[in-house]
């Protein structure tokens, strides 16, 4: 008795999501507003740049401060440099070479970090 009652619902919701994602397909255009949280993201929370990062060469990588202090992404080769990222502001880079990258805090020389640019 169940199967009868529920049968039907199911395949009005399985042809609405088929127009649906027809519809949507073509139009994957990413939002401006939202920052994209994909593995090319570096979170600074709690004084640590958190684990070290692996990306393609060309990749954006985006670093958030979540630390309610000023902290700052900067190369210790002169590559890049966030300046002062206030808590959840953020800086993006993209590497245009394959290497490994060290960084660090201007303000807390302490907080240490790395990223390999995979080619
Ligand atoms: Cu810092």
């Amino acid at each position: 008795m169940k199967r009868r009652i529920l049968a039907p619902v199911f395949v009005l919701v399985l042809v609405t999501a088929c127009s649906g994602g027809g519809e949507d397909a073509t139009t994957t255009v990413p939002s401006t507003t939202t920052p994209q949280t994909g593995d090319a993201t570096i979170t600074i929370s709690g004084f640590s740049f958190g684990e070290p990062l692996t990306v393609a060469v060309g990749e954006e990588v985006t670093v958030v401060n979540q630390d309610a202090l000023p902290h700052t992404w900067t190369s210790s080769e002169g590559i890049f440099d966030s300046g002062s990222l206030s808590q959840g502001e953020e800086f993006s880079f993209a590497f245009d070479e394959a290497g490994e990258y060290q960084f660090v805090c201007s303000i807390h020389p302490e907080m240490t970090g790395s990223i390999t640019v995979e080619g």
